[in-house]
């Protein structure tokens, strides 16, 4: 189903100001500047539901995006971003742990890596976080319009190959420019946050 409405609901930096657990959710996470509220955008169909950036940094808090009502999708603050102090990063390093390791209903994090790139030390970091928690199984590849068809195919596979992917997890490409990839993933996103009545 295509997404219809999609609204934020709430900024948080802490847990007690995180919404009710009514609903499941997927957040994204990623190196500043991949392109995380760019694809949530691309997503929901909306220009400018969450601020984006060329220069890194421009997420801060945790920001929760309500879904046709059904599911939520979380954007994070980025990772591997140099020119913040180190007593920021260590305050969102612990932000965002706090909220991958507490939140009961998060249901899995897609970890969003530029196609031009092999992941990085963070990347592999992060990943190797979110197996260890059970949130891992869905990568995305961001800016797929800056790679031919040909190098696409290259690329995914040295994703799949450096963050060691089985079979079962799931790379989906997807460009917030060219507006391709959407569906794929909001079908996936569909299936992992429907209830488990
Ligand atoms: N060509 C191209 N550029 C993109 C795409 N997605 C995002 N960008 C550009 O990449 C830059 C960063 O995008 P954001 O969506 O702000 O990235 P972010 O991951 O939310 O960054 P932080 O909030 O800093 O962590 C912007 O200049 C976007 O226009 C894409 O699919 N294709
Ligand atoms: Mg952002």
């Amino acid at each position: 189903m295509p997404i219809k409405q999609a609204d934020i609901e709430c900024i948080a930096v802490k847990p007690e100001q995180y919404p009710i657990d009514d609903v499941f959710e997927v957040a994204f996470a990623g190196r500043s500047n991949v392109g995380k509220s760019s694809l949530l955008n691309l997503l929901t169909n909306r220009k400018r539901l969450a601020k984006i950036s060329g220069s890194p940094g421009k997420t801060r808090t945790i920001n929760f995006y309500r879904i046709n009502d059904s599911f939520r999708i979380v954007d994070l603050p980025g990772y591997g971003y140099a020119k913040i102090s180190k007593s920021e990063s260590v305050k969102w390093g612990k932000m965002i742990e706090t909220y991958l390791e507490t939140r009961e209903t998060l249901v899995k994090v897609a970890q969003l890596i530029d196609i031009r790139h092999k992941p990085t030390k963070d990347d592999i970091k992060m990943y190797s976080y979110l197996q260890y928690h059970g949130l891992d199984g869905l990568v995305i590849a961001t800016k797929a319009d800056k790679v031919s068809r040909n190098e696409r195919e290259k690329s995914i596979k040295r994703i799949r190959e450096t963050l060691k992917l089985s079979l079962d997890d799931i790379v989906i490409p997807v460009s917030a420019l060219k507006r391709t990839g959407q569906d794929e993933l909001i079908e996936v996103l569909e299936t992992l946050t429907q209830k488990k009545e």
